[in-house]
């Protein structure tokens, strides 16, 4: 897939406020500086796209993005910040979970872990409820440039297992080296 066009459409909190269910989407979700933003602005080859490192679990909206007119990309506000108060931490779940079960045009969701570490019970818990609702998704592994090769791969198979997840279901990805782009993309492409 060859990135044409790359641009903002609108944030949105509540139902009626997102863009109408014209064109397939996929949901990227991730804790707060997990590197959603660099990985999104990665792969869609936009610098500046998505901001990086604003204070963490600032925003809470859902940002919709729309890709050569083909494709929506929908930023998730990072989770996972232990400085959030409890009634930001439960905006976010209601947010999230009324998008999850309502957006009938969400293909896929991308769920960013630090390859650097353990997955988080938030991380977790949303794997979960993804399965439960049999919503597709796909783990990429972030900052991969961060470990050598051979610490990548034990740390991918450590990630796999306690996740119980298959490796086709997992990509490593790094921003600065901008390893694992393609097969992103690729991805992208066969669930739209
Ligand atoms: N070395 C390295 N640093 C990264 C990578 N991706 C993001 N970062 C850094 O991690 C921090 C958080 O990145 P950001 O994209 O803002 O994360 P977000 O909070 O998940 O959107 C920033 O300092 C980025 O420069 C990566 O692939 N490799
Ligand atoms: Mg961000």
């Amino acid at each position: 897939m060859k990135i044409i066009s790359a641009e903002f459409i609108k944030s949105a909190v509540k139902r009626s406020d997102y863009p109408e269910e014209l064109l397939p989407e996929v949901a990227f979700a991730g804790r707060s500086n997990v590197g959603k933003s660099s990985l999104i602005n990665t792969v869609v080859n936009r610098k500046h796209l998505v901001r990086t490192s604003s204070s963490p679990g600032r925003t809470q909206t859902l940002n919709f993005f729309r890709i050569n007119n083909q494709v929506q990309f929908v930023d998730f506000p990072g989770y996972g910040f232990a400085k959030v108060p409890l009634h930001v931490k439960a905006q976010w779940k209601s947010m999230v979970e009324n998008y999850l079960k309502n957006r009938r045009t969400l293909k896929l969701v991308i769920i960013l872990l630090d390859i650097r570490r353990v997955p988080s019970p938030d991380d977790i818990s949303l794997i979960q409820w993804l399965e439960a609702f049999g919503i597709a998704f796909l783990i990429v592994l972030t900052k991969a440039d961060k470990l050598s090769k051979n610490k990548c791969s034990s740390q991918e198979n450590i990630i796999q297992d306690s996740l119980l997840i298959r490796k086709e279901e997992m990509i490593c990805f790094s921003a600065v080296t901008r390893k694992g782009r393609q097969e992103i993309l690729q991805h992208i492409m066969r669930v739209i």
